[in-house]
């Protein structure tokens, strides 16, 4: 890492080592040491397919050598937009080996968010599917490569047309001369934001090593579960809480879902035999209502982890009667820190709060605006620091100057309170971002999008509260003086046009004349999303 991407201090480093949270073991390691143990077991189930982990660990050799040979290096960044398919794992590992950094694009991303990740991470190749859910990522590629001049490769799984094929890249496997360290950089993880760009997370291979070793010991995930990844696989979530990599490193087996509608889900759970897996709350809703209706053999789940939004007391208590499993709250980030329920909290635990942390060397502070630490019980802002959280966002020296104090603590935007056995209950939040069901929004980001409209003078965009997704958007929107009236339509459209992932063009639009301000002149949020609430904002 450089200057401007800050690492563990020394004495932090050496701590987290001597206390055996780092052990000193990397991706591309821990899966020729799977392979070597267990060869012939499933690591992978894509559909018809299914690969032992001796499949992978070639795949990935074949891939990794390929990929060499087209002058893919360590530390090169390659932006990864795959679905949930085999290939995400091939090219993942591979790049793991050689030590290049996978940065991983959700599916949704469109050209503005994949062109901002291959400039600011000067990214030498960009992977992608040909088709996917109806969208043609061939064509975003073109654009995107005609723009970045750092990117020399596009990788298509399937057919390339103008680009490469990935099954194309393999060559027999080499030795990697310099694979990297445990202490290297593995890859860029986004943030959710609440700034006007998604800044890049930088994990290492010991840091997430550590959680996912944490996260199978929390979760009970060993060497006979079967961890269904039910949500987009690049998330933090999935891929390692305890995620698809918690379950390789135990040498579990990973079962691909392509859609997490539960008609999909359940038919997998079952043929699959599936013990764990991990969703959003929208989806426990919808997935309760429809196991209530039953027809489906879901008995072999033992453990449902939710998280990534706040889950209420009532559905949460829904799960075991339903499932007959225990369930898991979840609140993590990518950024690092993750708490759980513990698998034997009591149920009145595991209903009303979000779990602790992972390590017993998780730093958590509870501070008021001034930064100063409350008493127990008392709500406010969550800061952390740890083994396995970031000390600063890649390349980002002026966020980092925000978003993490003088002493390494990350400023997590979240509202929260601790109870006496050091379970958090998340409150709230102070970031300025809306999260719509697990999918973050960063308010600043789609307001700059709106801002580009030649008729608006001004916009602010809050949460407004929704029965199933928690929080829609609600996009408040200033037309300039003389300007034509513009139907809420037509805003939508204008954000979807400029090329961003679909969850992000606001759920609602409202014309107003004038924002409640704050004394020094700022819109004030608080009051706007006060006025939604009682139904008369602006107006
Ligand atoms: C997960 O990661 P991110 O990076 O997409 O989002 C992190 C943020 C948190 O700071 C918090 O604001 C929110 O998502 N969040 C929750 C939550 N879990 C995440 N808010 C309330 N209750 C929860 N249970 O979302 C993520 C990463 C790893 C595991 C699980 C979730």
């Amino acid at each position: 890492m450089n200057a401007a991407t800050p690492t563990w201090p020394a004495e932090f480093a050496a701590r987290y080592r001597d206390r055996g949270w780092w052990r000193g073991e990397t991706f591309g390691g821990m899966l020729r040491e799977r392979a070597a143990a267990h060869p012939d077991r499933i690591a992978i189930v894509d559909g018809d397919r299914r690969l032992t982990y001796r499949d992978l660990d070639e795949r990935a050799d074949r891939l990794a050598a390929g990929l060499l040979a087209r002058g893919i290096a360590k530390g090169d960044r390659v932006v990864l937009q795959l679905p949930n398919t085999a290939e995400f794992f091939d090219v993942v590992f591979a790049l793991f080996r050689i030590g290049a950094l996978p940065v991983f694009a959700l599916p949704a991303h469109r050209e503005t968010e994949i062109a901002y990740f291959c400039a600011f991470a000067e990214a030498v190749a960009y992977v992608i599917p040909d088709v996917h859910e109806g969208f043609d990522h061939r064509e975003l590629a073109a654009k995107v490569r005609a723009s970045t001049p750092t990117l020399r490769h596009v990788l298509v799984v399937g057919d390339p047309g103008e680009h490469t094929a990935l099954a194309d890249v393999t060559a027999p496997p080499v030795e990697i001369a310099d694979p990297p360290a445990p202490g290297d950089l593995a890859f860029l993880q986004l943030s959710g934001g609440s700034t006007g760009v998604p800044k890049l997370i930088p994990r290492t291979h010991d840091d997430y090593i550590y959680s996912l070793r944490g996260s199978n010991e929390i979760c009970a995930v060993d060497a006979d579960s079967v961890y269904l990844c039910a949500l987009p696989a690049a998330h933090n979530f999935p891929l390692s809480s305890p995620g698809t990599l918690g379950a390789l490193y135990a040498g579990a087996r990973v079962v691909l879902c392509p859609r997490p509608s539960p008609d999909v889900a359940f038919a997998l759970i079952e043929r699959e035999r599936v013990t764990i897996t991990g969703i959003v709350p929208p989806l426990a809703l919808a997935w309760t209502e429809a196991a209530q209706r039953g027809g489906v053999d879901l008995s072999s789940l033992r453990v449902l982890l939710v998280g990534g939004a706040k889950f209420s007391e009532e559905a949460a208590r829904r799960i075991r009667p339903v499932f007959d499993c225990t369930l898991q709250q979840v609140f993590g980030m990518a950024e690092g820190l993750v708490n759980y329920t513990r698998l034997d909290d009591p149920e009145e635990i595991v209903v009303t709060t979000q779990g602790r942390p992972i390590s017993p060397d998780d730093e958590i502070r509870i501070v008021d605006d001034a930064d100063v630490d409350l008493p127990v019980g008392a709500t406010g802002h969550l800061l952390t620091r740890g083994p396995y959280t970031i000390r600063g966002y890649w390349n980002a020296p002026e966020h980092n100057a925000k978003s993490f104090t003088a002493d390494g603590f990350y400023r997590t935007g979240d509202v929260v309170r601790a109870i006496a056995s050091g379970h958090l209950v998340v409150e709230g939040r102070a970031k300025d971002q809306i999260n719509r069901g697990g999918e973050k929004v960063a308010a600043e980001e789609v307001e700059n999008h709106i801002l580009a409209h030649p008729s608006v003078h001004d916009v602010a965009i809050v949460a407004v509260p929704d029965p199933y997704l928690g929080e829609r958007t609600c996009a408040y929107v200033i037309l300039r003086e003389g300007a034509a009236p513009l139907k809420p339509v037509a805003i939508r459209r204008f954000v979807r046009e400029r090329g961003v992932a679909g969850y992000k063009v606001p759920d609602h639009v409202e014309f107003v004349d004038t924002f409640p301000y704050t004394g020094v002149g700022k819109v004030s949020k608080k009051d706007l999303r006060a006025a939604i609430a009682a139904g008369l904002a602006g107006r």
